[in-house]
């Protein structure tokens, strides 16, 4: 079968922040719809939706209520097949999010599962009985608090790792896993290109021993899940997993397609958190990035397949963590983009990261996502300094990357005639996608000239990967080398010139700067690719 993800570029669209059609102040389907022509003029090949299923929205839409429908607020069954049909006309494949370690506590099967120890379908969730008059263990939610929530009609605690509306469903139960699958394929039916897993690394959770994580069961549940319904159909496949290593991702990517296409791994992410504590900020020195991204272009090398991912929905903006928001906003972001479509890997763009959008800073009140005001309260309560947690928010909260996209200079910049769910950012003035595609220069058109370069030079999927000058603070710099081809890839992550003997002059396939290069010196977030 194809492997047709291994050239692609692969777009993700938080559909809640995309595009409003109706003045809902909600992104929507058909928004997506009316903006499909721009993603095609960017060149990518396959579009990652964020859910979009019927869902009470307590985690906006990672709680999902109906599996098989489509939540209101973002249009119906129709719209869906109406995308799926637009954008394949447009050579532009539709990848859902598939939430199967917990549905919503609204979802049929727990409104009855939560009636009786005996309900037929109690069986499809995870319960124990309490301990000494309280939850089985200490085990906490990823939102804050216990992850155990009694339910006195079962005289039992349920599981929710995430909020106490997202019961964590059982996948040692055949049953439940068959009615997943179902599911599934059912989606294929309706002609999707590709499915990516939330929290895949939980499936094969051990709940007594209290491995939540990679757990004993869980490869053998992605491979019977894969021969149940992802191979044959060339499909793409991506599961999340923060808990990825070297080790497992060889067997999540296996080339053989028993499990999935690729996984996103988190260490280069982790790595920037205290202790791997999110909200403990740790600045991660360019080395350490360098190590990291190293290790696993080497890793899966031959025996597997990286995923190529700075931002996501969960995630800040990615030149404000790594680039500047000032000065070089423009340069920092397309030398970011060079450093990582580069490698090795399918590279995904987030919805505004192709226009430089940055991180907003906004009062407590402002902010919607659930694990931002759960961590705020409880640290609040332990007495934490306000200033302190607003930093943390400002730096890591996940409504960083949740702003509407700025389309262009109007009022709520163009994403909404009515009131937006949340703020958008003030800097849509300067930063929209009607003022990027007016510049030829701009950051937009630098990540379609690399789209275009990685789709028709072998050498980015196919070249190995050397890194070069591991020990320099500010200057990345790697090769990639196929029998007939040798790229060499420098990018400064530092706001000045800096001497660079790597920098020669022979021709560079993209540089973010319109001056010809200096040799031996490489201009502030200057990046370029030079064909040796
Ligand atoms: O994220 C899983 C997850 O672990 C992250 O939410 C992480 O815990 C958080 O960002 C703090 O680092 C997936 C989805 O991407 C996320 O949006 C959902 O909230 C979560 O699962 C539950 O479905
Ligand atoms: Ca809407």
């Amino acid at each position: 079968m194809d492997k047709w993800w291994k050239r692609a570029v692969i777009y993700q669209i938080y559909p809640r922040s995309f595009c409003d059609s109706n003045g809902d102040g909600i992104g929507d389907i058909p928004g997506i719809i009316s903006r499909l022509e721009y993603l095609s003029e960017l060149g990518v090949d396959a579009i990652w939706l964020s859910p979009v299923y019927r869902s009470p929205q307590d985690d906006n839409g990672y709680d999902i209520s109906d599996y098989r429908d489509i939540d209101p607020i973002f249009g119906s069954l129709d719209d869906m097949d109406e995308l799926i049909k637009k954008a394949k006309e447009r050579g532009i494949r539709i990848i859902m999010d598939l939430v199967l370690n917990h549905s919503s506590d609204e979802h049929p099967w727990f409104v009855e599962a939560r009636k009786s120890r005996d309900n037929p379908y109690h069986d499809y969730y995870v319960w124990r009985e309490g301990k000494n008059g309280g939850p089985p263990n200490d085990m906490k939610s990823n939102f804050g608090g216990s992850a155990w929530e009694w339910v006195p009609e079962c005289g039992q605690y349920y599981l929710h790792q995430f909020s106490v509306k997202q019961p964590d469903l059982n996948w040692d139960n055949t049953a439940l896993r068959n009615r997943l699958y179902d599911i599934i394929r059912w989606w294929t039916y309706r002609g999707v290109g590709g499915f990516r897993l939330d929290v895949v690394d939980t499936l094969g959770k051990d709940v007594d021993n209290m491995v939540m994580k990679e757990g004993p069961t869980l490869h053998e549940r992605i491979r019977e899940m894969s021969r149940a319904a992802f191979q044959g159909r060339g499909l793409v496949t991506v599961g999340e997993a923060w808990s990825a290593t070297p080790k497992s991702a060889v067997l999540y990517s296996d080339p053989k397609g028993t499990e999935l296409s690729m996984v996103f791994q988190f260490e280069h992410i982790v790595g920037s958190q205290e202790k791997g504590e999110k909200w403990e900020l740790k600045p991660l020195p360019l080395p350490e990035l360098k190590r990291i991204f190293e290790k696993w272009q080497k890793s899966l090398e031959g025996k597997g397949w990286n995923s190529l991912f700075l931002e996501n929905h969960d995630l800040p903006r990615s030149v404000s963590c790594y680039g500047d928001e000032g000065e070089y906003r423009v340069e920092s972001a397309k030398m970011l983009a060079t450093f990582l479509h580069g490698m090795q890997g399918t590279p995904y763009i987030y919805q505004g990261q192709e226009i430089g959008m940055t991180n907003s800073r906004m009062d407590i009140q402002d902010y919607r996502d659930i694990e931002i005001r759960n961590m705020y309260q409880e640290r609040m309560d332990e007495g934490v300094p306000k200033e302190e947690i607003m930093e943390s928010i400002y730096q890591r909260g996940r409504d960083n990357a949740r702003t509407p996209m700025q389309w262009d200079d109007s009022e709520n910049a163009g994403f909404s005639t009515g009131v937006p769910w949340i703020k958008v950012n003030p800097n849509y003035l300067e930063i929209n996608v009607k003022k990027a595609l007016e510049d030829e220069d701009s950051i937009f058109y630098y990540y379609k000239k690399l789209i275009y370069l990685r789709k028709t030079m072998p050498v980015f999927a196919e070249g190995t990967f050397d890194l070069l000058l591991p020990q320099d603070p500010f200057i990345a710099a790697y090769t990639r080398t196929t029998q007939g081809e040798r790229l060499l890839v420098l990018c400064n992550f530092k706001g000045e010139t800096l001497p660079c003997s790597l920098r020669t002059l022979e021709e560079d396939l993209i540089c973010n700067y319109k001056e010809p290069g200096q040799e031996g010196f490489l201009r502030p977030f200057e990046a370029c690719i030079i064909r040796k």
